[in-house]
């Protein structure tokens, strides 16, 4: 049978990132996606102008008749902008015990813009992160997270080591070996692996959404972490040098 994904995330009119990207990437992966918005931005290529939660109750309602009803293979969350809607989020992950879940700690936008509200990630990390299979934070979000800054290689692996410790059975910081931001780092708690990718020019929009995304798609499949992890590593390596420009702004990733 088909397997079935579904991502808790918010909405980018662009398509560029958020559950639109989402979607997109569950198909490319042959699974069936599912969607319930946390939040709305208002956005183009030029950037984030304004977001909006959707309501505790819009957001549990969604949740609980879908959840009733289908067992997602896995479960994806992005941009999930208050507290509140993180514990509907968490109650609902647990009320099902659902698996495979992939937590995108987002908290900014490519252009800059707060995509949280004071104390979501607070709460994601205590509610969230406990739950999670895999989380994929970049390395702003993990020093969020951990309360350190990083400069060296051996500052985000004992970053990796703290997120680690919150809960998840892997972490994988993206952009996590400063100088070079190709490179992301895996850590499942034995050996740590260093993803390599190419270099490319250019600001791109979605990146963080996809990648993550296609980790929800390979673990949906029975992959293992760091294998979901290398697959989509190279998804979206592809997707970015095949990106386009339909608006003024941001490259978008072509997947
Ligand atoms: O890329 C992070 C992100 C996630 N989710 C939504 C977004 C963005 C960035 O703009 O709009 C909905």
């Amino acid at each position: 049978m088909k397997k079935t994904v579904l991502t808790i995330a918010g909405s980018d009119p662009t398509g560029g990132a958020g559950l639109q990207m989402d979607l997109k990437v569950f198909k490319h992966f042959g699974l069936h996606g599912m969607a319930v918005p946390s939040a709305l931005t208002v956005q183009s290529t030029e950037g984030v102008d304004y977001a909006e939660e959707v309501g505790e109750n819009l957001l549990m309602s969604q949740l609980e008749h879908l959840l009733s009803d289908i067992r997602p293979d896995a479960v994806k969350t992005g941009m999930l902008y208050t507290p509140e809607a993180v514990g509907v989020v968490a109650k609902m992950i647990k009320q099902h015990s659902l698996e495979n879940l992939v937590i995108d700690p987002v908290a900014v936008s490519s252009s800059g813009k707060s995509l949280t509200e004071a104390g979501t990630l607070d709460a994601v990390r205590e509610k969230l992160l406990p739950l999670a299979r895999v989380i994929t934070p970049n390395i702003y979000e993990a020093s969020l997270f951990t309360g350190e800054s990083m400069e060296t290689g051996a500052d985000v692996e004992d970053a990796a080591r703290i997120l680690k410790d919150m809960g998840p059975e892997a972490v994988i910081i993206t952009g996590g070996h400063l100088k070079e931001r190709t490179v992301d780092l895996y850590y499942d708690g034995t050996e740590f692996q260093r993803l390599e990718g190419d270099e490319i020019e250019g600001e791109f929009h979605g990146t963080g959404c996809a990648f993550s995304a296609a980790v929800a798609a390979g673990l949906a499949l029975g992959d293992a972490p760091l294998e979901a992890a290398r697959r989509a590593k190279s998804f979206v390596e592809g997707a970015i040098k095949r990106a386009i420009r339909p608006g003024k702004g941001m490259g978008l990733l072509d997947v």
